[in-house]
């Protein structure tokens, strides 16, 4: 697109945000701030570089197209390649799965720093902080319980797996000069009706207890709810409820996962609550279609909602913005840039909201101009904006990423067997 028409178009979107009272420079001084957490696993389904074992614990990656990343060099290429289309800055967020074992297998409870050594390098070279997770799934433990689980092995195995990654994530935090996020989501559930629902939500209670014994001050603890999984659809034992519960009197970060409540239910509107209770809250954005498919976000109602809500709440500080999605049947670049373009688009028409007119008028209980306000924002120039953000930011205008991931298909994935 020809750059002064898109100087001419920022400016009139200049203007008629300046007539609403919004200072748009301020505007992408914030955007410019918000570090959006990428998830490794959309490069290769989350296989991982552990075995080559089958994707279990409730989540499943569907389609077989191809090009996936088989190997550490080949996913850290597709996620420069996908960065590079998208603008501001991006964080990688790792899964233990994922770690540099160079040939060698490590089992979940023997990983250590070491093995994410390489990561943090090319972190800091390629200035992309890191965040961390556990990893239950796909391992012969695994089973439908984990950190749950009656045989004290099995839940010590994972314990110890847990403590291990805390300790990577500590270890990332110092490196990179900044907290690594570190989620921990279990599968824990059961397929048929359970007559122990208590009895598995006292064991993770108390594994969790233990895993988060020690103190660190360069990670942040997260916990994730679910409420089914595939195979597991009676019982989650890491429920929404439960985990409000432990992240409350625990002072631990709650995990949002969009995918991950009723399909009516509003995630947007459960920041304001879990704000004034927990510290701080990771979200996995995500789009689910008719259950938790994690399929590519996209800038739908559901997350510019939670977006807009991100900003009202005055909690950009406050809330980390991760995704979480794996769509197995398209460019996996396409998906990254697709799915982390959206959110930042969401985003910047929350930061462009004529929140000051809008809180006025609801004060003043003018509930019609209210409503006429939210609409006619929905219409202003904030395109005008994106493309200027883009273009600051040296990255594809429009739809112009799309030749991009076309000829690094042909040049790259392509050739993948
Ligand atoms: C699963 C959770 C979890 C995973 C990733 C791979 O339902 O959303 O966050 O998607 O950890
Ligand atoms: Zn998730």
């Amino acid at each position: 697109m020809n750059e002064l028409r898109i100087k001419q178009a920022y400016d009139i979107a200049v203007e008629r945000y300046a007539e609403l009272g919004i200072d748009v420079e301020q505007v992408l001084e914030q955007l410019q701030k918000v570090e959006i957490s990428m998830h490794c696993w959309q490069a290769d389904d989350v296989s991982g570089f552990e075995a080559s074992g089958e994707l279990t614990g409730g989540i499943q990656a569907t389609g077989n197209y191809p090009g996936k990343a088989r190997n550490i060099d080949e996913l850290r290429a597709d996620i420069l390649k996908a960065s590079s289309l998208i603008p501001g800055r991006q964080r990688l967020n790792l899964h233990e799965i994922y770690g540099d074992f160079g040939g060698v297998f490590v089992d979940r409870d023997q990983v250590e720093p070491k093995h994410f050594e390489s990561w943090i390098e090319w972190g800091l070279e390629n200035g992309m902080r890191l965040d961390f997770n556990t990893t239950s799934f796909s391992h012969p433990k695994s089973g439908d319980l984990s950190l749950a689980n009656p045989d004290k092995a099995i839940r010590d195995f994972w314990i110890e797996h847990s403590k291990r990654c805390r300790a990577i994530a500590e270890y990332m935090g110092v490196r990179q000069g900044d907290p690594c996020i570190m989620n921990l989501w279990v599968h824990d559930g059961s397929k048929d009706i359970t007559v122990n629902r208590m009895l598995y939500r006292e064991l993770l209670k108390d594994s969790l207890d233990q895993i988060f014994a020690q103190p660190y001050d360069n990670m942040k603890d997260c916990v994730e709810s679910k409420v089914f999984g595939i195979g597991l659809e009676s019982y989650t034992v890491g429920s929404n409820d439960f985990y409000i519960g432990y992240g409350a009197t625990r002072n631990k970060i709650v995990t949002l996962d969009t995918g991950h409540f009723h399909p009516t239910e509003s995630v947007a509107d459960k920041l304001s609550s879990l704000l004034l209770f927990v510290p701080e809250v990771m979200l996995h954005v995500s789009r689910p279609v008719r259950w938790d498919s994690d399929h590519v976000t996209i800038m739908n109602d559901e997350t510019m909602d939670l977006c807009k809500e991100i900003v009202r709440c005055n909690a950009l500080d406050r809330v980390h913005i991760g995704l979480d999605y794996f769509d197995a049947s398209i460019n996996r670049i396409g998906a990254y840039v697709i799915g982390t373009r959206a959110t930042q688009k969401s985003l910047l028409q929350a930061l462009l909201e004529p929140l000051a007119q809008l809180r006025q008028y609801e004060a003043n209980g003018q509930g019609f101009e209210r409503l006429a306000l939210l609409e006619e924002s929905k219409n202003m120039p904030w395109n005008a904006v994106w493309d200027m953000f883009c273009l600051r930011n040296g990255v594809p205008v429009g739809d112009g990423f799309i030749a991009d991931i076309q000829q690094y298909e042909r040049d790259v994935t392509s050739k993948r067997g």
